[in-house]
This record gives structure tokens, C-alpha cells and sequence, in this order.
């Protein structure tokens, strides 16, 4: 990397305090810190300036950016009607005691009341503000989802029942809050998944500058200027602008390797997180971005051939299950143009051999989007998952017909499959197909799993099943299994309860990356088949850097069980840069970690780290040192 000379000066100050930092910092994520060298560099760093908020009117902000109810998926799953009935809810926000009711909306002296009414409000954002007493150090923001339901005769008594609240206490100093959520907690920052709701958020506090990096934070901390909007200079030159490296812990002066970071493993670097950061992505925690697109009709009884909402909600359920967020668009307000929801040319057939979805590939799916979603088309006939382009994996196509009109077609799919032509079956079964290719492009598959119950095809029809496949493979319990792909009681991935040999834990070999890399892995026999157990510790070669054991098994003492993609543990290798006089922006330490799953050998980048001049490897962390100055 090279620094330009006018933003030279303007790092010479903060040096003196990152300097302190790479020998002193650690890990937030773990309760237990390194060894701590303390240097005489950061006792003699500048005095503090414990001004709170000396430019600006004090106040703290609360958004509420989306609130997803989570039941759905249950109600779509037993007979009846209960699916069709969205929820009516409303939040009360507290900040510091002062109460605001969001349903009550008064106006000219008369309150009406105003309720969300959807399961999803993605895209339609609150906003509470608090003016809070010069100088405060802390505000407390609680937040409760309160659900109404109607009852008695034609739902005229209404009841508002309160449903998930969560508390947190919000640092004026350092712009972090903590309590039932923090910055690098189990699933999130600024996401509280409660028992029927989840819940995103962001909190922070009016910003002279406008890069909403608190004034004490710029002077005491990063050394940048309190004036100055950080949001888009870049002083390190590595691709990521200040504000995003202060939010999510990385050094803003210190070249990081963004473009391969990618410490949660879904498969989309650091670059892609920060250019994902306006819909919701975090880059500890898995993402999975589908973009939707969908055939119009094709003909008076053939209707057009959309994602349901209930079907999107179901995936979207399924995956929160296992602490992954699926993000869905299928008509976004602010996407690409060509984004999410547009109606496609009906063609009743797709072939997946000769490649028709390359036209849709081409022409519908952005050039932008490519490497961080996968594109999913909804037709009319066939269902598949193959590559688009080249040899990656991000292309889905799924059918199905919904007209009630098609007697013939509705029994042959209920013969074959068990697909049951019903609005709710429907429903399940189309969320079942896209789960079952979503699975696929998750790594799990037949030949990576070395499991024959997925996509086999001997189990006969649904209606007269091979006895032999229901007695062996009919205890997998997943949409993988054609013999309940359609099942509209099913609408999930197998937990594995019944055991080898015909059951296996889906869930656990969930790699969210896999659609990025399946074309080209490294082949090392290293697993012994069937078990998932490391035989050969395996190392490959990256360019300037050695794999180093001792550092290797350093790093494994000190981060213990921990794994950035729980429940599935990593393996970990640690490589040291061959020559730094001849790379001298290069980091030191690269550290990989590989899912310790049997579908994959992928090794993916995870952090970067430095060494002291004892060899102990050394983390940055800002919030280390944001806690060593707060104390
Ligand atoms: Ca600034
Ligand atoms: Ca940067
Ligand atoms: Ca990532
Ligand atoms: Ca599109
Ligand atoms: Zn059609």
C-alpha cells in the first residue's frame, strides 16, 4: 500500500496511538485477553479531551429500521386458515425514561392510531430523537414490541399484548451501546432476535460532522478531525472508508486486506459487506442475498408466477433459526436498476443444458450485484441450480404453476410429489423448492455430503412410495429428500434427530460461502470420508506468505472453541509474510480459517495480525482501546 503525501500528515498524529494499540489490543469476542504488553508509547499518549459534546446541541437517536414477526412459518405449516391474518403491531421506545407510543399519532388534538399491519416492515423505517443534558455520558433505550389482537364477536375487542423488549445503554463517548445487544455479540450488532420478533436498529447521536463518530471518539481514539465527515475518506487506501472501519473494529490507518477479509465466512468480502452495509449486512455474521425475479403469465390460466410473501417470510424464518440472515429482493425501492421483482418473458420451459438462463443472467441480474448475490428466477416449468456464467454456482431456477384451473397438472403433482394445490400448499411448496436449491448452493449436496438421501430419486411416487426408501431414507426429514420436498407439512432442512446412516444434520454443513468458490477448490484428500474428522492437517500456498505451525498452534491455545460460524467449527492456519522489506504494506500475519465441514476445503481469510518482538501475535482492537480510555 502507499500513503498519499497530503494524508501523510494528517495520520502523523493518530500514529503515536495505533502503535500503542497493535502491541496492546486484543479480542472483544472473547471474555479473556492475550497476555497485554504494555508500552511506554501509550502512557505517554496525549491527555484526554473528556469534552462529551462540545460542538453540537446533545441527543441521542434511536432508528428502528425493520421488525420481522417470526411465525408465520407455523401458521403456514398447520391446515387452515391462521396464515392468512398479518399480525397488527406497534412499538414504545423509552430513552431515558421519556416514553414515546408509536401507535398514537396525534394531530389537531385528536390521536388516531397507526400499526404496522405486514409481517415484514423492511423498508419503512422510524426514527425517535431524545435531546439528552449536555455532557451525559450514557442513555438508556429500551425498546417493546406490543402486539394487538382482536377478539369476540366480528373482532371488536381489542387486546395489546406486549411481545419482545430488549435494553441497552449507549456510550456517548464511543458510540457503542451494550446490554441485550453489543458490537460483536452471537447475532449482530444492532439486531435483537426476540421470540416472536426480530428486531434492526441503529443508535447513535447527532453528529457535528455527519460521519456519526462520536467528537470524543475522533479526538481521543482515531485521532481524525471532529470537523471533517470520515464517511468517505479512505487515508488507508485499502478500499474502506473510516467510519465503516471504526463501526466494525478495523484499524481506518492500517491497510487492510479487504478485498479477501472475510472473517464470517458468507462468502462476501469486506468491500462487498461495506457496499451491502445500507441493507443490513454485517460482516460478522453470515448474509445471503437472493435477487427475485419472476416469469409474468402465461396465459388466461396461468397467472404470473411471483415469490409469495409467505413463502419468503418462511425462508427468511428458516434461516434466522440457525443465526443467518437471508435477505430477499424481490422489488426493492432503492436496488439497481434490473434489481429484485422484475417480470421476465413466460417461457414455458427452461433447459438448464443449453443454457437459457443466460439470458436472464445477462440482461436482468446487475453486473454489480454479481459475486455477493445469487439470482433466482421463478417460472413455469422446471427447477434448477446450475451456473449462469462461467463456472460459479449463484443461478437458481424454480417453477411452479399456481392455477386452480389445471385439474390434470394439480393431480399429477400431488401423485408424484404429494404437492397439495391448495393457497397454503402452494405456498410451502414453492418456499420448499427454493430451500432445497438453497441447500445446494450451500455446499450441501448429494456427492459433497457422501449421503444418498438427498436427491434420490428411487423413492417411487409420494402417493405409492418404495417401501425399502420410506423404511431407510424416509428418516430424513428434509426438503433435500424428494420424498417430502413437496410435503406440505415439512418446509425445512433435517436437525439430524434420527441419527446415521439416514438422517444427517443439515444445518451443521451449512457453508453460506460455497456459492463463491465450489469451482476451484484445492484438492487435498484429507477427510476421512463420512466422518467430517481432519486426517491431514492441510496446508496450501498463498503468495509471499509461509504456513507456520508454531504460530498456528499459538493461535489455537489463545482462541480455544471459538469459531466465527457457530455451531460449525474451523480449522485454523496461520501464514507469515516471507519478506517484509520487500512488502512492507503487506500485514505481517495472515490468519485462515476452514469450515471443519465434510462438504468443503475452503480456506478463507479471516483477520490479519502483527507480531510483537517476543513472536506473540498481536490483534487490533479498537474497542480495547476505547475501553482502556473509558476506564
Ligand atoms: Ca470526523
Ligand atoms: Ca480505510
Ligand atoms: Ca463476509
Ligand atoms: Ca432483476
Ligand atoms: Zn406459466
Amino acid at each position: 500500500m502507499y500513503v498519499k503525501r497530503k494524508q501523510k500528515i494528517m495520520i502523523g498524529v493518530s500514529l503515536l496511538v495505533i502503535t500503542g494499540l497493535l502491541v496492546s489490543g486484543t479480542y472483544v469476542y472473547l471474555e479473556y485477553y492475550m497476555t497485554k504488553k504494555e508500552t511506554p508509547l501509550q502512557q505517554t499518549s496525549v491527555p484526554l479531551d473528556e469534552q462529551i459534546s462540545p460542538l453540537e446541541n446533545q441527543g441521542v437517536v434511536l432508528e428502528i429500521l425493520r421488525i420481522r414477526d417470526r411465525d408465520l412459518i407455523n401458521k403456514l405449516l398447520k391446515p387452515g386458515k391462521s396464515w392468512e391474518n398479518k399480525p397488527t403491531f406497534y412499538f414504545i421506545s423509552n430513552m431515558d425514561g421519556l416514553e414515546y407510543v408509536s401507535k398514537d399519532v396525534t394531530q389537531h388534538g385528536r390521536t388516531t392510531e397507526v400499526m404496522f399491519n405486514t409481517w415484514d416492515t423492511i423498508f419503512q423505517e422510524n426514527k425517535i430523537m431524545k435531546d439528552v443534558p449536555e455532557e451525559q455520558e450514557t442513555s438508556v433505550i429500551t425498546l417493546t414490541i406490543m402486539e394487538q389482537t382482536k377478539s369476540g364477536l366480528l373482532g371488536r375487542k381489542t387486546q395489546n399484548i406486549e411481545r419482545d423488549s430488549f435494553t441497552v445503554t449507549y456510550d456517548f463517548r464511543t458510540g457503542r451501546w451494550s446490554g441485550k445487544d453489543s458490537f460483536k455479540d452471537k447475532d449482530g450488532y444492532g439486531y435483537y432476535l426476540g421470540d416472536t420478533f426480530e428486531i434492526w436498529f441503529n443508535i447513535y447521536q447527532i453528529d457535528y460532522d455527519g460521519d456519526f463518530i462520536p467528537y470524543w471518539t475522533e479526538v481521543n481514539v482515531l485521532g481524525t478531525d471532529p470537523t471533517v465527515d470520515d464517511s468517505k475518506l479512505d487515508p488507508d487506501g485499502d478500499g474502506i472508508p473510516t467510519a465503516w472501519e471504526w463501526r466494525w473494529g478495523y484499524d481506518p490507518f492500517t491497510w487492510d486486506d479487504h478485498n479477501n477479509l472475510d472473517p464470517d465466512l458468507d462468502g462476501l468480502n469486506n468491500i462487498e459487506e461495506y457496499k451491502m452495509a445500507k441493507w443490513f449486512a454485517d460482516p460478522f455474521i453470515q448474509n445471503i442475498y437472493y435477487e427475485v425475479d419472476y416469469m409474468g403469465k402465461g396465459g388466461p390460466f396461468d397467472p404470473a408466477h411471483i415469490l409469495f410473501e409467505e413463502t419468503k417470510q418462511g425462508l427468511i424464518e428458516r434461516f434466522a433459526q440457525h443465526n443467518i440472515k437471508l435477505l430477499i429482493d424481490d422489488g426493492w425501492p432503492d436496488g439497481p436498476a434490473n434489481g429484485g421483482g422484475q417480470v421476465l418473458p413466460h417461457i414455458a420451459k427452461i433447459s438448464q443444458d443449453s443454457g437459457m438462463m443466460l439470458q436472464f443472467y445477462d440482461h436482468y441480474f446487475p453486473d454489480e450485484r454479481k459475486g455477493i448475490f445469487r439470482y433466482l428466477v421463478i417460472g413455469h416449468g422446471g427447477g434448477f441450480q446450475h451456473p449462469s456464467k462461467n463456472n460459479v454456482y449463484d443461478t437458481t431456477q424454480i417453477a411452479y404453476v399456481s392455477a386452480r384451473i389445471k385439474p390434470l397438472h394439480n393431480i399429477f403433482n400431488f401423485v408424484l410429489g404429494g404437492a397439495i394445490p391448495t393457497a397454503r400448499g402452494k405456498r410451502v411448496q414453492l418456499g420448499s423448492l427454493i430451500l432445497h436449491e438453497m441447500a445446494h448452493s450451500c455446499s450441501i449436496d448429494a456427492d459433497n455430503c457422501h449421503f444418498g438421501g438427498i436427491d434420490n430419486i428411487s423413492m417411487g411416487t409420494y402417493l405409492f412410495p418404495n417401501k425399502q426408501y420410506v423404511a431407510t431414507w424416509g428418516q430424513y426429514h428434509s426438503v433435500l429428500n424428494y420424498l417430502y420436498t413437496n410435503n406440505p407439512k415439512t418446509f425445512d432442512l433435517s436437525d439430524g434427530q434420527n441419527g446415521p446412516p439416514y438422517d444427517q444434520n443439515d444445518w451443521g454443513y451449512m457453508f453460506v460461502g460455497y456459492f463463491q468458490y465450489n469451482a476451484n477448490l484445492i484438492e487435498e484428500p484429507y477427510y476421512s470420508a463420512g466422518t467430517g474428522e481432519t486426517l491431514v492437517k492441510s496446508e496450501f500456498r498463498i503468495t509471499d506468505y509461509t504456513y507456520d505451525a508454531n504460530l498456528t498452534k499459538q493461535y489455537i491455545d489463545y482462541i480455544g472453541d471459538y469459531s466465527p460460524m457457530e455451531p460449525i467449527k474451523v480449522n485454523w492456519s496461520v501464514y507469515r509474510l516471507n519478506d517484509k522489506t520487500k512488502n512492507p504494506e503487506y500485514p505481517e500475519i495472515k490468519i485462515f480459517a476452514q469450515p471443519k465441514i465434510i462438504t468443503t476445503r475452503q480456506w478463507v481469510l479471516n483477520q490479519n495480525a502483527a507480531l510483537d518482538i517476543n513472536g506473540t501475535l498481536q490483534f487490533y482492537s479498537f474497542d480495547k482501546l476505547m475501553k482502556d480510555k473509558t476506564q
